[in-house]
């Protein structure tokens, strides 16, 4: 069955996992520092320019924000990790909640975890990776912006990426542009795909 990606509507915020919504839709989850380009992704996802707040300050958003797509499944934004401007505490309480949403059984069919493409993994993104790789929970690396870079650099940083530990029997990444639309398609096959597998509720 299609998803209609359209049909994405804000559904609210949760500072804590017991503000998280209870009713068991499954969720594919966002990962990634903040400024990664999340929102914008979100954004093209749902066809929609300001459904997500884009920002050019990171570390603003320290809540879960969910979406609601096709009254079928959630968009889970994470907050955002480990941004160089928010103080040593805030960052633990980021990385706090990511890992206890991560380890708290919610119903997540798929974690996509996001990384710039122009920049090294940094120690989180290599730890979100090895966690990722040794769980049991589908999941897939998006490296943002690739606007920025041409083709060969591209390849390069994919060539860098497959060495990681964790990556050795992971699925390629994918290479996504919220400017100029690459991988979107992919993206909404890849997420669809997912939840083609799950039966839709009877009771
Ligand atoms: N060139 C380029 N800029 C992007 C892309 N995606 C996001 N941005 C920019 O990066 C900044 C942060 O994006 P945002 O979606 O708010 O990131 P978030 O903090 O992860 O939600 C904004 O200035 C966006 O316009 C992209 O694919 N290409
Ligand atoms: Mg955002």
């Amino acid at each position: 069955m299609a998803v209609n990606f359209r049909k994405t509507v804000f559904k609210g915020v949760a500072a804590r996992l017991d503000q998280c919504p209870g009713d068991n839709l499954p969720e594919i989850v966002m990962s990634g520092r903040s400024n990664v380009g999340k929102s914008s992704l979100i954004n093209l996802l749902a066809g929609q320019n300001k459904l997500a707040r884009v920002s050019n300050t990171p570390g603003k958003t320290r809540m879960v924000i969910y979406f609601l797509v096709d009254d079928r499944f959630y968009l889970t934004d994470l907050p955002g990790y480990g941004y160089a401007k928010v103080s040593k505490k805030t960052k633990a309480e980021f990385s706090e909640l990511v890992d206890q949403y991560l380890s708290a059984s919610r119903p997540i069919s798929m974690v996509l975890h996001l990384m710039d493409i122009r920049h090294k993994p940094s120690e989180h993104d290599l730890q979100m990776i090895e966690w990722l790789s040794s769980n049991q929970i589908p999941w897939r690396l998006v490296l943002t912006k690739s606007d920025k870079l041409s083709r060969a650099q591209i390849n390069k940083q994919l060539q860098v990426l497959s060495k990681v530990q964790g990556m050795q029997s992971a699925p390629k990444p994918m290479v996504f542009s919220a400017i100029n639309k690459q991988g979107l398609h992919e993206m909404r096959e890849l997420i669809a795909g997912v939840f083609d597998d799950i039966p839709l509720k009877t009771d």
